[in-house]
């Protein structure tokens, strides 16, 4: 059997897509849509006191296309804080105006493979802990994939031995590093929580930059030979000010 790779886990994530009923939105009353947006507003309100309290972090992100209209994503000390939020959610009277979309369920994830030096706490490493708690950036755009490793005959990723995965890893890393302060990628592990093995959370000021990154990793054997991705979700920063645009009837 080939060792398993030792991972590191911070935070739970919660991806929560949801699209916009807009016929029932611009049919509502004036009355009726200051409520909802009441109510969205005091829920999303909360979501500073987490980030400073260092409990959580959350962001919200306009969706472009038809596969949602907007997703939040949440970082929480436990499944049952990500269950509160998306229940919280949905009792708002905004919520009656949306549709769930897609969700995704994981927890930040580091694994060993490029570690280098053994021993000592990893946690008590600021670095680490930085890395499994992270504050979500405000950048302006998000893109959202979840993808597997391969598990057949020929190219199977789980039964490679730890030594040829972690050269393989470190070239994949060495792509990565190229786009260091253009891309920020947030990894989440997702075996046993949802329906793909990781989730991949990008950040960047310029979207053009995600295609880039995700185009040349195509080409590294990780992503080349054992590579497996699911459905692409790409978004704008929601400030208060464009969420408030967005929603102008
Ligand atoms: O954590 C580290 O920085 C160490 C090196 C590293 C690891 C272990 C690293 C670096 N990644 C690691 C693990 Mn990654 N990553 C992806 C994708 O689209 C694709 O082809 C793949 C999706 C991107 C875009 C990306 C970006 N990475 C992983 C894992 C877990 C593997 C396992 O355990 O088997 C997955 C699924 C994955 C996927 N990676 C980086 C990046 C970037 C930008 C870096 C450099 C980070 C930095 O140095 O700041």
């Amino acid at each position: 059997m080939s060792e398993a790779a030792l991972t590191l886990e911070g935070w739970y994530a919660l991806h929560d897509f949801r699209s916009l009923d807009w016929t029932a939105w611009t049919a509502a009353d004036d009355e009726e849509r200051a409520v909802a947006l009441e109510e969205l507003n005091a829920f999303i309100g909360e979501w500073a006191g987490v980030e400073e309290a260092k409990t959580g972090s959350s962001a919200l992100y306009s969706i472009v296309g038809q596969k949602a209209d907007l997703v939040m994503m949440h970082l929480r000390e436990s499944l049952e804080e990500l269950n509160r939020l998306e229940t919280a959610f949905n009792k708002t009277a905004f919520a009656a105006f949306t549709t769930k979309a897609y969700s995704y369920v994981s927890i930040v994830e580091l694994s060993n493979y490029n570690s280098g030096e053994g021993g000592g706490d990893p946690m008590a490493n600021p670095h680490v802990a930085a890395r499994l708690k992270p504050i979500l950036p405000k950048a302006a755009h998000i893109c959202f994939y979840p993808m597997n490793k391969k598990r057949e005959l020929a190219d199977n990723w789980y039964m490679l031995d730890m030594e040829k995965r972690k050269e393989l890893m470190y070239s994949h890393g060495l792509i990565g590093r190229g786009y260091a302060g253009k891309v920020k990628q947030i990894i989440t592990g997702s075996v046993g929580f949802d329906d793909w093995e990781w989730g991949v959370t990008l950040f960047a000021e310029d979207a053009l930059q995600f295609k880039k990154l995700v185009y040349e990793m195509r080409f590294d054997e990780v992503s080349a030979r054992y590579g497996e991705f699911g459905p692409f979700y790409v978004g704008n920063l929601l400030t208060p000010e464009s969420f408030d645009e967005m929603l102008k009837v």
